[in-house]
């Protein structure tokens, strides 16, 4: 009874929010998944200039290991991996996106823990080129949590 209370009322809140927003529109789906072996199963993302994208990131790590953390955050460049380690603070109180790169983040998700999703819709810049995506949660990146958004 109460799980039909709640699917009721989401469908009215559903129905009031047909405005319009600034809010990037959803784009093009891409499910993107890592588990505790820290890496990304995809490294490579391709996109057109301008283009909406819809990230749909999973944390399959298993439930057990409640300390695998992850997220997947864009920068408005390419960061070759030594670079980009190095930008990064070797610890950070809090595991969202380091203060000195939020000013060049496109955008990130929220942190998933194990057997969660996460969804980030954004657009790709209009400039051609490579853009680096990451895990923010300290050493990850380090570890091969970094892949690349190609525009071209
Ligand atoms: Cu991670």
């Amino acid at each position: 009874m109460i799980l039909g209370l709640l699917a009721g009322g989401s469908s009215f809140a559903g129905q009031e929010s047909e405005e319009p927003s600034a809010k990037a529109e959803a784009g093009r789906s891409i499910a993107i998944e890592a588990d505790e072996s820290l890496v990304f199963s995809i490294v490579e993302i391709k996109a057109q200039p301008g283009e909406f994208l819809s990230i749909i990131f999973t944390n399959t790590a298993p439930a057990d290991s409640s300390e695998v953390l992850h997220n997947v955050a864009f920068l408005n460049r390419e960061f070759e991996s030594q670079e980009l380690l190095q930008t990064l603070p070797p610890t950070e109180d809090n595991f969202g996106l380091p203060e000195n790169l939020r000013e060049i983040c496109l955008g990130e998700t929220s942190i998933a823990k194990p057997g969660e999703e996460v969804e980030l819709s954004f657009q790709a810049p209009w400039d051609k080129g490579n853009f680096t995506f990451f895990c923010t949660i300290p050493g990850h990146a380090f570890l091969g949590m970094q892949g690349l958004l190609v525009v071209e």
